[in-house]
């Protein structure tokens, strides 16, 4: 048996009703049958990074342990953004659902494919404060301690709801 990896996941929507997406692709995550101890922090309100022209989001960060290699969380992260009808339209754009692997252990991945750990993980308060919520002691592969970027980071988001 191989060993149970910690990932982390990124949860972004801000069309066709976010807050329910959201909490839709979080219950999808909780009953997968290769996701464990699945793990999601409260629900935040975030103003866009990128255009200003499109609507806040709704972030979220959800832990779980896997058996799953990185590439196999990344078609089953694309499954759900299909399944809820991902809606893309422009680079930095408005988006039905956003799926990210944040981290996947302690693993620094470079593929055409994937890059982990997230390329814009440190700078964004909508991953750093939901990603805290749940790992405040996490070290960032091959970077600083999360508590380092936080202190960087203004948390500039509200609460929305607790998806647990
Ligand atoms: N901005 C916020 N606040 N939240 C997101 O999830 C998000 N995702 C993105 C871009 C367009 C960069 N901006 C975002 O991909």
């Amino acid at each position: 048996m191989t060993q149970l990896t910690t990932i982390y996941i990124g949860v972004g929507s801000n069309l066709c009703e976010p807050i329910q997406q959201a909490q839709r692709a979080i219950d999808t995550l909780r009953q997968h049958t290769q996701l464990f101890d699945v793990k999601a922090s409260a629900l935040y309100h975030s103003k866009p990074v990128g255009p200003q022209d499109q609507p806040d989001y709704i972030n979220a960060v959800v832990e779980a342990k896997t058996h799953l290699a990185a590439h196999h969380v990344l078609d089953l992260l694309q499954h759900i953004e299909h399944k809820q009808g991902r809606v893309r339209q422009r680079h930095w754009g408005e988006r039905t659902l956003d799926l990210d692997l944040l981290l996947y252990g302690v693993a620094e991945i470079h593929t055409p494919r994937l890059t982990v750990p997230h390329a814009y993980l440190t700078e964004r308060s909508f991953v750093l404060y939901p990603l805290a919520e749940l790992a405040p002691d996490l070290l960032i592969p091959g970077a600083e301690p999360l508590k380092r970027y936080l202190e960087r980071v203004k948390n500039d988001l509200d609460t929305v709801k607790n998806a647990n």
